[in-house]
């Protein structure tokens, strides 16, 4: 009975372990702080959405947001927006820097995190996980909270 109760407890223990690593990978050693992560519930058949942020560099160096992955959907990738002709157009980039003391904001009609290929509609007041790739401060799992077609 008690070897049992302490297998359980074992058992219980190694599925928590991954979380603990992950945050303690995450907060003391990172000098990045990510903040107001959201993304915009998706429109009807929509296949594709976006999420933003602001990612704040208390670090005496620069660093980038290079890659994201997420459950919603298969690809994702980093984009901005670009003035082509009076059009306002989304491109894909490689980097989105980081300055070292500052402040880079993902926002609508700028950069963002884009989903593409979803596997279920974003629905308002829900949330998932997002693993954001930095080349210095390494993996950085954030939630996203999904909010209204209307939110700006
Ligand atoms: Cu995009």
């Amino acid at each position: 009975m008690r070897v049992r109760h302490f297998c359980s407890i074992l058992f219980v223990f190694c599925l928590s372990l991954p979380v603990w690593i992950g945050v303690a990978h995450a907060d003391p050693t990172s000098s990045l702080t990510v903040s107001r992560v959201w993304a915009r519930a998706s429109a009807g058949m929509a296949r594709a959405g976006a999420a933003f942020m602001i990612i704040d560099n208390s670090g005496p160096e620069t660093d980038a947001l290079i890659a994201a992955s997420a459950p919603v959907s298969a690809v994702v990738e980093l984009h901005t927006h670009v003035n082509d002709g009076g059009m306002m157009r989304m491109r894909q980039v490689d980097r989105i820097t980081v300055p070292a003391q500052g402040r880079t904001e993902l926002k609508p009609g700028g950069l963002h995190v884009m989903f593409i290929g979803l596997k279920a509609p974003l629905v308002e007041d829900t949330h998932f996980d997002l693993s954001l790739v930095f080349e210095k401060a390494g993996r950085i799992v954030v939630p996203v909270t999904v909010k209204s077609v209307r939110t700006r």
